[in-house]
């Protein structure tokens, strides 16, 4: 037997999406479907084959949920029966593709697969809206959370007030994240909100829980995602660049639990994680939150994507809603002066496509999206419209259930 080689490096070396809300009536859309077409994205753009995956890591759907979810589309691709594969489902919630990310590097460096692919798809835009709450609701109802329906929006409301009544966040800081966003999206050709959005639009109207309104709420959309990991000795064998594509450089994970507690009085920051993680990755990468150029922060709603700004070192505790509203009207201000050649990046270089509030949101998918906009940001390939200047560094952070589980990684572009 040749001598085991241990990896020098994991790179992500191709990511593939689908278009969302794909309508055809020939072929209904399917959550597999999605998955299988998003893996044939990143196969075509990393210039490798099936045959060559020896690694698959799949999270569940909600619209067609399968026992074995990776097992299922191992089986349907062809890549099962074959020896020698790893087929694995992570379920971590909404941080499933960072979780599975981190998981795809153990595997490389631990377990002998040299080509990992990690994949996400769902059809929850596809769903009536009734079906897609009863379905949404019971995944995180519980008779000790006392959280009317729709469940997830009342979950995170519910963090949202905490906040408001303990750090004096206000309902504009909240309602600028979402404007915010629909401007980075608005600049994505892909995304699903095309026109910039204002605060005033977002604030009146229609509400689904006390301080969230319908465009507040993760944008419920239907559509697949995936990412190719490689050792290095991999790109070796196969003769691509030895730089090819990002290096994974650190992660960290951390748990929270499933839902909050009913009382806003009883609630402390002992249920969230997201600092945790962000502090395991941060340490593993030998890096800080100076040395970050693109952040792709999980947004499920804006109370997750303040918190999420805190907890990754943008801003001090207490001041993510004042960050994120600051920035918003410089933004306004900068693209009124100088429409064309203002960059929102430059001034928030977070989520460039939009988010899960503006680029859209197939349930369980959307961090796959913080990770594919990551890409494309280090390899300098976003546009102009959205590419950060000299972007060397990425951090990704995906949330799962109510601040349940978070899952974060920091790419570089090369080998340092
Ligand atoms: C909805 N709309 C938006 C929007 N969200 N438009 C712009 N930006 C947004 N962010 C629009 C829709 O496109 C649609 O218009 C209209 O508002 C109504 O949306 P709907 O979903 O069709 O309506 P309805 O059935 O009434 O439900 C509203 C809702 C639901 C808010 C209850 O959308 C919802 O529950 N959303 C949250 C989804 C969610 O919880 N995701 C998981 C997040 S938690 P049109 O024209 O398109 O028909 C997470 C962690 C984890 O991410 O683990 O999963």
């Amino acid at each position: 037997m040749p001598p085991i080689r241990i990896p020098r490096s994991v790179r992500i070396i191709g990511t593939g999406i689908t278009p969302l809300n794909p309508r055809t009536t020939a072929n209904p859309v399917s959550p597999t479907l999605l998955m299988q077409q998003a893996l044939r994205f990143a196969l075509d753009n990393a210039g490798v084959r099936l045959k060559d995956l020896n690694g698959l890591i799949a999270v569940p759907s909600l619209a067609d949920t399968h026992f074995m979810e990776a097992h299922y589309l191992a089986t349907q691709i062809g890549m099962l029966p074959g020896k020698s594969k790893i087929v694995r489902t992570m379920d971590t919630g909404g941080a499933g593709p960072v979780t599975g990310l981190l998981e795809a590097k153990r595997m490389i460096m631990h377990e002998g697969a040299d080509l990992v692919a990690v994949v996400a798809g769902d059809a929850v835009k596809n769903l009536s809206g009734e079906e897609f709450l009863k379905r949404a609701d019971q995944t995180c109802a519980h008779p000790a959370a006392e959280l009317p329906s729709p469940v997830i929006p009342n979950g995170y409301d519910r963090v949202a007030r905490y906040q408001m009544k303990n750090f004096g966040i206000t309902r504009e800081q909240l309602a600028s994240c979402s404007a915010l966003m629909s401007i980075m999206a608005s600049r994505h050709p892909s995304a699903l909100t095309k026109t910039p959005r204002t605060i005033e639009q977002i604030v009146n109207s229609r509400h689904v829980a006390p301080v969230t309104s319908v465009l507040e709420c993760a944008r419920r959309a239907d559509g697949g995602a995936a990412i190719l990991l490689a050792s290095s000795n991999f790109l070796e064998k196969h003769n691509l660049p030895r730089d090819m594509g990002v290096v994974v450089a650190g992660g960290g994970e951390a748990s929270g639990p499933l839902f909050p507690p009913k009382d806003i009085n009883h609630m402390s920051e002992e249920m969230f994680s997201c600092e945790e993680a962000a502090g395991v990755a941060y340490d593993e990468a030998q890096v800080g939150p100076s040395e970050i150029d693109f952040f792709g922060l999980y947004d499920c709603f804006p109370i997750c994507l303040i918190r999420a700004v805190e907890a990754v070192g943008l801003a001090p505790k207490g001041h993510g809603g004042a960050f994120v509203e600051e920035r918003y009207h410089q933004i306004v201000a900068g693209l009124a002066r100088d429409p064309d050649g203002f960059k929102p990046q430059d001034l928030f270089p977070i989520n460039t496509h939009g988010g899960l509030l503006a680029f859209g949101a197939p349930w369980e998918v959307p961090a796959m999206y913080n990770i594919v906009e990551a890409f494309a940001q280090l390899t300098h390939t976003a546009g102009p419209a959205r590419q950060v200047r000299n972007a060397r560094r990425a951090l990704v952070y995906g949330n799962g259930g109510i601040f349940s589980a978070s899952a974060i990684a920091i790419l570089h572009r090369r080998r340092e």
